[in-house]
């Protein structure tokens, strides 16, 4: 009931929401490489012909629900997660009827890759370097003339076979060139794929992309240098769709180890998807909510993203991948909530004690879990996110409890 009071203030805005999402994350990028992953995702809800809960249309056919559109900082050396960056939560207004072509960039939906870019680089200024990542849907031209800077770099999988300043097209270069290594590399599973080894070979090389000649951006620079990245499977297996990535980045490349460390990198960007999975059907669940107003579905949306980058932080903390502190994805606040819990949730004997040093990551996400009905024995299945998640919708509303109670002492 509280929840739903907090959804209907009118104070509480989604662009509120997302501005809270990089709090923490402005901190937990200083000195780093980061890799500022983004992507969309659409969120169905369920809806009647009579009843559409005022959202607009996704995916293909009759299916009505929001758009997420989030950007990730990931550690580029230790695929650590270092926060939400920015983002947008929006549900499609009626039709648009004006060709694609003659539309502004900043009409069409395509324009979140470029302004998202834009906007994080306030959120990242303490990075030392930063690469944003995002899938082939972004390769546009004007994302390459505008977000590169001295400390900025772009990492895309190739959309279009761009023409050349120098004439010919990149597919024809790509084809030219020699291949410069072999490897074997695994496949992660996906939704349409199973977990596989893969024989690739690589390419790479440097080309000067060229300004499109349709469009409406001729105030763009007529030419962007860059490099180019392709992993081609050599033997596939049969009935198997071979494996072929060409990625085009700003970092120079110009080692056979440069063109790995790209791959790498760019194979970085799969936590997206996890995050996104995991506010789905398989983590949060937040397709079931039954609110029944678009402008309060965006904002379950926006706090659920919240939670779900602070889950994948607790799952990587218990799995020790980083000697992290716990104001990386807590607020000094929530810390002190913390703090007051952990002696409650620890037991009597040295077995359920928190072995982790206190205002660590790793010493949140064992209060986080005991929170969410983990037992705490180490011989015990380690939590999942929906432990952690639990845990933390539960230490949410402890916390605003206990923010409450202090605010009233403080008063008196
Ligand atoms: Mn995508």
């Amino acid at each position: 009931m509280r929840f739903w009071r907090f959804l209907s203030n009118p104070r509480v805005t989604v662009k509120a929401l997302i501005a809270g999402w990089s709090e923490q994350t402005k901190m937990a990028v200083r000195g780093r490489h980061v890799l500022a992953i983004q992507d969309t995702s659409e969120i169905p809800f369920e809806t009647t012909a009579d009843n559409r809960r005022g959202l607009g249309k996704v995916k293909k056919g009759n299916v009505h629900g929001v758009l997420l559109h989030a950007m990730m900082a990931v550690d580029a050396g230790s695929g650590i997660c270092l926060g939400l960056v920015g983002g947008q939560v929006w549900t499609r207004q009626g039709k648009t009827k004006k060709p694609h072509r003659e539309r502004s960039l900043s009409d069409k939906e395509s324009e979140r890759w470029l302004s998202t870019s834009a906007e994080a680089k306030e959120t990242l200024a303490q990075a030392e370097m930063v690469t944003f990542i995002s899938d082939r849907e972004s390769d546009i031209y004007a994302h390459w003339a505008r977000t590169p800077d001295e400390k900025a770099h772009l990492l895309v999988r190739a959309m279009h076979d761009h023409r050349l300043v120098a004439g010919g097209t990149l597919g024809e270069v790509v084809k030219r060139s020699q291949i410069a290594d072999k490897a074997t590399i695994e496949l992660a599973g996906r939704a349409n794929r199973r977990a596989r080894k893969a024989r690739v070979s690589l390419r790479f090389g440097s080309v000067e992309l060229q300004r499109p000649r349709h469009g409406v951006e001729q105030n763009l620079p007529k030419g962007v240098t860059v490099y180019f990245v392709e992993i081609a499977e050599t033997h596939t297996p049969k009935g198997v769709t071979p494996v072929r990535w060409l990625l085009l980045t700003t970092h120079p490349v110009e080692t056979t180890a440069d063109a790995w460390k790209i791959v790498a990198w760019y194979r970085q960007r799969w936590i997206i998807e996890q995050f996104f999975r995991l506010m789905k059907k398989q983590g949060l669940k937040i397709e079931d909510s039954q609110l029944q107003s678009a402008d309060r579905l965006a904002k379950l949306t926006a706090i659920a993203a919240r939670a779900a980058a602070i889950i994948i932080q607790l799952v990587q903390a218990r799995d020790g991948g980083e000697d992290q502190l716990a104001a990386i994805a807590f607020t000094q606040d929530e810390i002190e909530t913390l703090s007051a819990l952990a002696d409650e949730l620890e037991g009597k004997t040295k077995l359920q004690k928190n072995p982790h040093r206190p205002h660590t990551l790793a010493w949140a996400a064992w209060i986080i879990a005991k929170l969410g009905g983990w037992t705490g024995y180490a011989k015990a299945r380690p939590p999942g996110p929906i432990t952690f998640h639990n845990g933390f919708a539960y230490f949410q509303s402890l916390h605003e409890s206990w923010t409450t109670l202090k605010g009233a002492f403080k008063n008196v």
